[in-house]
């Protein structure tokens, strides 16, 4: 006895339900301490799944690991990304339902590692359909082809996602995976002309440079030399050149990227997608021409205007040869570059949903029911010295999903047991509706007034938007401005920027540029995209303890704690468990909600084991539910079981 007490005070409880102390955030953060110092980076609220980055590779995702997780219920087993995985996966086939696997934290906290991890999961564990074994590869290596293309390092992440993601793996009846869908969601493109002090490029360019076989880039006329391009290594107007530094990203070279050998994994990995020989040449000369783009110069030509000076670049640039002041040619040779960046990425996002496509006349057997496990994997909330507009949008979009998470997990519960009749003390949580209205109502919306603002005759400019935005939103309680702050705040929000008060902290943007970005229509489709953790060189107390206020985690363990892990329709609660009740089998003739309580006292439910509201019986424990399905197995052997965390 004594031994079990002390495995569990030094590893915590696994499941936050189960903490004595419910409501106090210290005792909360001391298990996460405690499991996360025994290297178990993984913790339940019921059924959302708490997870620590150790940064560090940890032997807990091997086959072995995964054949553990297979088919077992998700409180019988220590918590795991392959829990959830599996859970949802078992949810599907037996509801017949399409599910959805939320991702959420900030940058750096491991959102893309554990979609990977998910996606491996089903890639080794599902059963493979018919003449499907190459889909399983293409969903896999879709991954290092989008990473080359579409991350980077930043200062928050080495492998920093610069765009959002969402991924449909789609299942036959029998639960083999046979097609998949990709939608990617505004690519930061501004990265490809300019990245912050100690940031790069979009890894390609690093990976071919230094991976590329000598003959290709010859072929591109490329130099293995990132210093060379522009693009990668500029002279910088900013703090660089007082730290004496000539590039523009500085970091060609990072410790934790072997550009070459994940050249070598790209490769192989477009190749394994299907991408012919003369298409993976067509992308790289987009990329080599991006670069050569950067490259160009421009010089006074006799009537003033500007021409480009470099002559190897002009046979990429013959068309950018236009009477422009040098400030305009340079801003449209890198509007070009963007564009062409960004187009090639989508390109690359349609090839590969081509090949992940399902498939009707291939694979004829599926016909009839198929689902669907959604995957979301965004760029996470990010705060750095200088914001811009970029970080403007990843914000808004996390705040988005933040919506999302209090709808599924506070609001939409708390209101179920008051529609059901079910006594509770509700909960009260931080809504952020606000800043969500705030950004994007019609008319009164920060995205509002900036569109006006760009579709406006005369002579719009940032600062007028910044004007605009202070008429319109002067005095809400998420925005501030230089000259809306009072004296003892001014100082922190400069006359060129907003500050906005975000769930997860405040930011300052600055809106210098905010016009031409937005006019991007590629960024327009933001708006219609509606739908951890950070560097631990010990455990940072600080940092999680944010982390854990602004993401709602004691709101949610308070409802969690309070509320029924499990219910069901009468109906749907009768007709699986009536065989186990002489009362109620063969069929039960009274009001449903009669035969449930016939059922339930039955089979010796206590009464704060349940409770029964209008249409539904709510279930508090798991383990009650458990021990019922246990009975059922027991008379039924063939039976599969499905327990899942919420109908
Ligand atoms: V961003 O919003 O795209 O900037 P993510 O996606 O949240 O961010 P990512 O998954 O890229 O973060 O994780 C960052 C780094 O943390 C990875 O490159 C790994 O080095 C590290 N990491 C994350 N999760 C794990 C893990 N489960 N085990 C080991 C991990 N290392
Ligand atoms: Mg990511």
């Amino acid at each position: 006895m004594e031994s079990t007490l002390t495995a569990r005070d030094r590893v915590g409880v696994q499941d936050f339900v189960l903490l004595e102390n419910y409501t106090s955030e210290a005792a909360f953060i001391e298990n996460l301490r405690r499991r996360f110092g025994e290297n178990l980076i993984y913790t339940y609220i019921g059924s959302v799944l708490v997870s620590v980055n150790p940064n560090k590779d940890l032997e807990i995702y091997s086959k072995a690991h995964m054949e553990r997780y297979r088919g077992v219920s998700f409180y019988e087993i220590s918590p795991h990304i392959y829990a959830v995985s599996d859970n949802t996966y078992r949810a599907m086939r037996t509801e017949r339902r399409d599910q959805c696997i939320l991702i959420s934290g900030e940058s750096g906290a491991g959102k893309t590692e554990a979609s990977k991890k998910i996606l491996q999961y089903y890639a080794t564990t599902c059963p493979v359909a018919d003449r499907m074994s190459t889909l399983r590869d293409c969903l896999l290596q879709s991954n290092p082809v989008l990473e080359a293309f579409g991350n980077a390092k930043t200062l928050h992440n080495d492998n920093s996602s610069r765009f959002g993601k969402y991924m449909d793996v789609q299942f036959d009846f029998r639960g083999a995976p046979i097609g998949g869908h990709i939608l990617n969601y505004l690519l930061e493109k501004s990265r490809v002309v300019h990245q912050n002090h100690g940031e790069r490029n979009f890894h390609i360019f690093y990976q071919l440079l230094e991976g590329g076989e000598q003959d290709l880039l010859s072929k591109l006329g490329l130099e293995r030399n990132a210093q060379k391009y522009q693009y990668l290594v500029k002279v910088c107007v900013c703090a660089c050149v007082l730290m004496s530094c000539s590039s523009q990203g500085c970091c060609p070279r990072v410790s934790s990227i072997n550009d070459k050998n994940d050249w070598r994994t790209v490769r192989k990995a477009l190749t394994v997608i299907g991408f012919h020989e003369d298409e993976v040449e067509d992308l790289l000369n987009i990329i080599a021409s991006v670069l050569h783009l950067g490259n160009t110069q421009f010089g006074e030509g006799k009537n003033g205007e500007n021409q480009i000076t470099t002559e190897p670049q002009l046979k990429y640039l013959s068309k950018m040869i236009s009477p422009l002041s040098f400030e305009q040619a340079v801003a449209a040779r890198d509007a070009l570059a963007k564009a062409v960046y960004g187009r090639a990425f989508t390109w690359l996002v349609v090839k590969i949903n081509q090949s992940l496509a399902f498939k009707d006349d291939v694979y004829n057997s599926s016909k009839g029911s198929s689902s669907v496990i959604g995957l979301l994997d965004i760029y996470g909330f990010e705060v750095f010295q200088h914001n811009s507009f970029e970080q403007f949008c990843i914000n808004y979009c996390n705040e988005k999903l933040q919506q999302l998470f209090i709808e599924l997990t506070l609001k939409s519960e708390q209101e179920e047991y008051e529609a059901e009749g079910i006594t509770w003390e509700p909960v009260k949580y931080f809504d952020n509706k606000i800043i969500c209205d705030l950004v994007e109502e019609k008319h009164k919306g920060l995205i509002s007034i900036l569109d006006e603002e760009c579709l406006r005759p005369g002579e719009p400019s940032d600062i007028s938007f910044l004007e605009k935005l202070e008429d319109t939103l002067g005095g809400h309680a998420h925005f501030v401005t230089h000259k809306l702050a009072n004296a003892k705040t001014r100082k922190a929000v400069s006359r060129e920027e907003f500050k906005l008060i975000h769930y997860a902290g405040e930011v300052n943007y600055s809106v210098n540029g905010f016009l031409d970005k937005n006019k991007d229509l590629l960024y327009r489709n933001l708006k219609e995209f509606d739908m951890s953790p950070l560097c631990f060189p010990l455990f940072d107390e600080a940092l999680v303890r944010h982390q854990v206020k602004y993401l709602g985690l004691m709101e949610n363990l308070r409802v969690r704690r309070a509320g029924f892990a499990y219910r069901r329709h009468y109906e749907t609660f009768l007709q699986r468990y009536k065989s186990l009740c002489p009362g109620t089998w063969p069929n039960w003739q009274g009001r449903l909600a009669d035969g449930v309580a016939t059922l339930v006292q039955h089979l010796g439910y206590k009464p704060e084991e349940y409770k029964l509201g209008k249409t539904k019986i709510f279930i508090r424990f798991p383990k009650t539910l458990f021990s019922t399905e246990d009975s059922l197995e027991a008379r039924r052997p063939a039976l599969v079981l499905t327990l899942q965390t919420s109908w």
